[in-house]
């Protein structure tokens, strides 16, 4: 079906921006020279309620900040209980009822493949390796509804730079845990595990690309991928793995889990596109999770999910409609 009405360009009230949230921002534009956010929104953000029950995580204004989003969070309540986590379970609600059989700790990560210092890195150790900050970033599902998380992490480049990748890594493959004594949902073949993903070397180095470990201030609930994942806000929702245990580089584009189960689906990029339909269902607009009362608009789909001006030089000259 085809979603197209005037409707979608007119704001929900709940996105025009406070007056007092846009003259500050067009101060610290006036300011700084740059597209920054807020310090308004971001006390805003960082105010935004965890749950309460798992250990503190806070980051720091990130430097990053023009990539902020300046929307309402969503409620951690509806970030903890609306999930994709297959391996827990393929309903909404399954990761959330599921995921307490998975053990964050301790937990490793290896780092490997085409790279002068690969490493297995302790958990503790990958939170030491770089100063965590907050990020609120705009989450699209290609299913066709979105999420504005407040998450915590660092440049997932920081890690990059550590391994000395050689002249042959043109890509990196993540690997997420595949235990069928911690995850029910391996029991299902609806994907081919250990779920897979991967990205080109710059996309990989870009500063946006996210090695996350919280949200919300605390450490990432079992059901938003524990102890530690990415996030690729310029993506589907699906490019950004949950509980990764490996990360390798490697000279060949790597298959993703998705991209194995239904290619004509599911590309390798996977960037968000409006203009590109998935074969089943138009990419045009998205429903905002926490919004679906009765008479709740969707809201237009933006081109690279409102990233384009940080990531789309990574796409010059490139067809999108293809290279889906
Ligand atoms: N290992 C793993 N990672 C995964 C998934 C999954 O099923 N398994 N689902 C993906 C999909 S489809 C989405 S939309 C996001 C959802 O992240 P969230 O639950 O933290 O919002 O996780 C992604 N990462
Ligand atoms: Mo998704």
């Amino acid at each position: 079906m085809l979603i197209r009405t005037t409707a979608l360009h007119e704001p929900l009230s709940s996105e025009i921006t406070p007056r007092r949230v846009y003259l500050n921002r067009r101060t610290a534009l006036a300011g700084l020279g740059l597209a920054t956010a807020s310090p308004l929104a971001l006390a805003q953000a960082q105010a935004a309620p965890g749950g309460g029950k798992l250990p503190k995580l806070p980051g720091a204004r990130s430097a990053v900040a023009s990539a902020m989003v300046m929307e309402k969070v969503t409620s951690y309540a509806d970030a903890t209980s609306y999930n994709n986590f297959y391996e827990f379970g393929t309903d909404k609600a399954d990761p959330a009822e599921r995921a307490h059989t998975l053990k964050p700790r301790p937990w490793t990560v290896s780092v490997e493949g085409e790279c002068a210092k690969p490493g297995r890195y302790d958990l503790d150790a990958l939170l030491k390796l770089s100063a965590m900050e907050e990020r609120i970033y705009r989450l699209r599902c290609v299913e066709g509804w979105s999420m504005v998380i407040p998450w915590v992490g660092y440049s997932l480049s920081e890690l990059i730079k550590k391994a000395e990748p050689t002249g042959k890594a043109k890509f990196v493959e993540f690997t997420t845990l595949a235990d069928r004594a911690q995850m029910p949902g391996l029991r299902s073949s609806v994907l081919d595990w250990p779920y897979l993903e991967g990205l080109r070397m710059d996309e990989a180095m870009h500063p946006l690309a996210l090695l996350t470990f919280g949200m919300y201030g605390e450490v990432l609930p079992n059901q938003n991928g524990a102890p530690v994942r990415i996030v690729l806000p310029w993506k589907y929702g699906f490019k950004s793995a949950k509980s990764i245990v490996k990360i390798r580089f490697v000279e060949k584009q790597p298959r993703s889990s998705w991209e194995e189960s239904a290619p004509q689906e599911y590309g390798f990029y996977s960037n968000v596109n409006p203009t590109v339909a998935h074969p089943r269902w138009s990419q045009l607009s998205e429903r905002r999770i926490g919004e679906d009362g009765l008479f709740a608009k969707k809201r237009p789909s933006l081109m690279f999910n409102g990233y384009e001006a940080q990531v789309g030089q990574l796409y010059a000259g490139m067809d999108l409609k293809r290279n889906f």
